[in-house]
């Protein structure tokens, strides 16, 4: 190993592993242009005042210069555990005035509460770890963040650089770990390479198609002396994300919308991170095009509005899967055709012609082909776009969608979403959260676990404001709602923040709840306890004969129930220095609901004991055609319904 910066590039930069001077604009001026909630440029009234330049060169440890960079970011919380690589950078953060250290009890936590964070303020969450297994733990969160695209910085400590490919102490690569989950990472071996480092690592993050970035520093650069400045210019050749849609693509677009008959818009995620969901709103109205928003956009267009048919996908609303099937024009906003959306890809929107717009090029076209490919800011290209369509508009061309609509509300009223109370009286799941989405209502942030649970989650809560629904879309990560509602929760402390998690997601990162308790982040998890690993078992029923293996939670090896809870989760939340509630009847739900909304002070878990068997519905069988969607066990809605 030299004893240069190393940097080893990501797969969605083009950054090379080659370093030349950069002329790159200030990290001050890049942090500002960061997209914050009011957008790119924008800033947040509650961030800390940035640190003032420091034009003449100020003698310092690599560990004080880290340090020193995330005060004048803007950073005003880390996520982490320390260890001996990192242990230097430690010493100066005790005495940070201005970024607040958050001691968790895992990594995982750490990774997951720093995207948790990103995704409410739309500013880089930061994580920090040793090396060795602090460094591997993150790699669960750094994929998560990597397939949500998810602004996050992971700072790790790494053995001394002369150790380095010795297989010392505690020492992985994590750099080639995270090579393939990371949007870039960093191995920094020299200390008068920390500050820009992480600047770079900031801008990296948080522009163009946003993603995690891991900053690896050798313990003896956190330890020499180096001189710090800011700002620091960047060195980052072949980083220039476009953003500027071409006016042709534009032009072109628009002509195929003013000629559709049968159009959608399909949003993805990237509206809600172009922080684009104004002009998506202008766009859908100037229009009358219907809207379905996927998993990962759910509040990008409001749940209530009347264009808004839903979520598509496995699990999604008849209409909303029937729209984008039978439709003969999809414009694809910031979405990517994740099979979980199209099903059976060579039967997906058969008859479409597809505009896609994405401001990462890898994208367009990747699964399916773009007859119009448009690379751009998602808020730019819709802004250009509402132009466009207004100068179609002047010149008599308009679209007529009336047709469209009495087939799409068609479906809509036919096959509405809903679900059956069990038969044996005891409570619904869907239930349950139905009420929680509409006590807690709009402003509340909700974050899901991943299984049934989440589905029901996406389906039964009016999603009304984008960054209000965080949840685990690509990678489907249990364990990811109580760190990332921890997370969330510091970001806005003034919402009220809701997990609704599994009771098999609960168990891999509940040890949260000592973080939130003792740091006062008083978040409030709704545990959906069927007892089971729910969307497991629910294959299990479908497709394996009722064959469950291996998916009880609440029963002994053997298959016999033991008449305990183990674990106990009232008395689990309560060890964990939390309220901790039970509720098993629906004559309960609002009542216990209320009674966690009114506990402030620390952390609530509820226990919701839920009938075992309640199942997701609709769905569309993994591998097959949205066509086959169905909207009950062998029940498929009928395509020619009329009103
Ligand atoms: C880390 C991880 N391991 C395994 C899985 C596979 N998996 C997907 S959903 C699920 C069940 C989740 O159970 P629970 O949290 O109880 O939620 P439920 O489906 O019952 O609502 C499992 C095991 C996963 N997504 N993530
Ligand atoms: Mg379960």
């Amino acid at each position: 190993m030299t004893d240069q910066t190393t940097t080893t590039g990501g797969s969605r930069t083009g950054l090379a592993g080659s370093a030349r001077p950069g002329q790159a604009p200030s990290p001050r001026d890049l942090a500002a242009r960061a997209p914050g909630r009011e957008g790119a440029g924008g800033t947040n009234p509650r961030r800390p005042d940035a640190e003032p330049p420091s034009p003449q060169p100020v003698e310092m440890t690599g560990a004080q210069a880290l340090v020193a960079a995330l005060e004048r970011l803007g950073v005003d919380v880390v996520f982490g555990i320390p260890g001996g690589a990192i242990l230097p950078a430690y010493d100066p953060l005790f005495d940070s005035a201005t970024v607040r250290h958050i001691l968790v009890r895992h990594e995982q936590g750490a990774g997951h509460a720093a995207a948790g964070y990103a995704q409410v303020t739309g500013r880089p969450g930061v994580c920090i770890a040793t090396s060795g297994p602090g460094a591997t733990n993150l790699v669960t969160p750094l994929a998560d963040a990597y397939m949500d695209s998810v602004p996050v910085v992971a700072i790790t400590g790494q053995v001394p650089s002369s150790l380095i490919g010795t297989d010392g102490f505690q020492e992985a690569d994590i750099a080639g770990i995270t090579l393939p989950i990371t949007k870039h990472n960093f191995l920094v071996t020299r200390a008068e390479d920390i500050a820009r480092t992480v600047a770079e690592a900031f801008h990296v993050a948080s522009t163009g198609r946003p993603g995690p970035v891991l900053v690896d520093i050798a313990k003896d650069a956190l330890q020499a002396k180096t001189q710090f400045r800011w700002p620091v210019p960047f060195d980052l050749p072949g980083y220039h994300p476009v953003t500027r849609p071409h006016s042709r693509q534009i032009r072109e677009a628009a002509r195929m919308m003013m000629a559709a008959s049968r159009p959608v818009l399909y949003v993805g995620g990237g509206v809600i991170k172009a922080e684009a969901c104004p002009e998506l709103l202008a766009l859908a109205e100037l229009t009358g095009m219907p809207v379905v928003t996927t998993l990962m956009a759910r509040g990008a267009f409001p749940s209530s509005h009347s264009q808004n048919l839903g979520m598509p996908g496995m699990h999604g609303k008849v209409a909303a899967v029937g729209a984008l099937q039978k439709a003969d024009l999809l414009v694809a906003l910031g979405a990517r055709f994740d099979d979980r959306v199209t099903g059976r890809l060579d039967s997906f929107a058969p008859e479409a012609v597809v505009i896609h717009a994405d401001i990462d090029p890898a994208e367009i076209s990747k699964n399916r082909h773009a007859e119009v490919p448009i690379v751009g800011d998602c808020r730019e290209v819709i802004t250009e776009l509402i132009a466009a369509v207004e100068a179609e508009h002047e010149a008599g061309h308009k679209t007529d969608v009336s047709a469209w609509w009495s087939q799409l509300d068609a479906w809509r009223a036919t096959y509405p979403l809903g679900y059956d109370d069990p038969d044996d009286g005891s409570l619904s799941p869907q239930y349950v959260i139905e009420r929680i989405g509409k006590l807690a209502g709009p402003d509340a942030v909700y974050v899901a676990g991943v299984g049934q649970h989440q589905m029901w989650a996406a389906q039964f809560i009016d999603h009304d404001r984008p960054r209000h629904w965080l949840n685990s879309g690509g990678l489907g990560t249990m364990g990811y709602a109580v760190p990332a509602a921890m997370g969330a929760k510091v970001g806005e402390p003034e919402s009220e923040v809701w997990a609704i998690d599994g009771d098999g997601c609960f168990q891999m990162t509940n040890q949260e709840l000592a973080t939130c308790a003792l740091e006062g982040i008083p978040i409030k998890v709704a545990v959906i306890n069927n007892g089971n690993l729910g969307m497991v078992r629910q294959w299990q029923t479908l497709f394996y004969n009722q064959r469950y293996s291996h998916t009880d939670l609440d029963r002994a090896a053997g298959g016999e129930s033991l008449g305990t809870r183990i674990p106990d989760f009232v008395k689990l939340a309560e060890a964990y220095g939390c309220a901790g509630l039970r509720c098993e009847t629906a004559a309960d739900v609002d009542t216990v609901i209320r009674q966690a909304a009114d506990i402030k002070d620390r952390p609530v878990v509820i226990d919701f004991i839920v009938h075992r068997d309640a199942m997701v519905w609709p769905m569309v069988a993994a591998g097959t055609s949205n066509d086959d969607i169905k909207v009950a066990r062998d029940m498929a809605p009928d395509w020619d319904v009329t009103e």
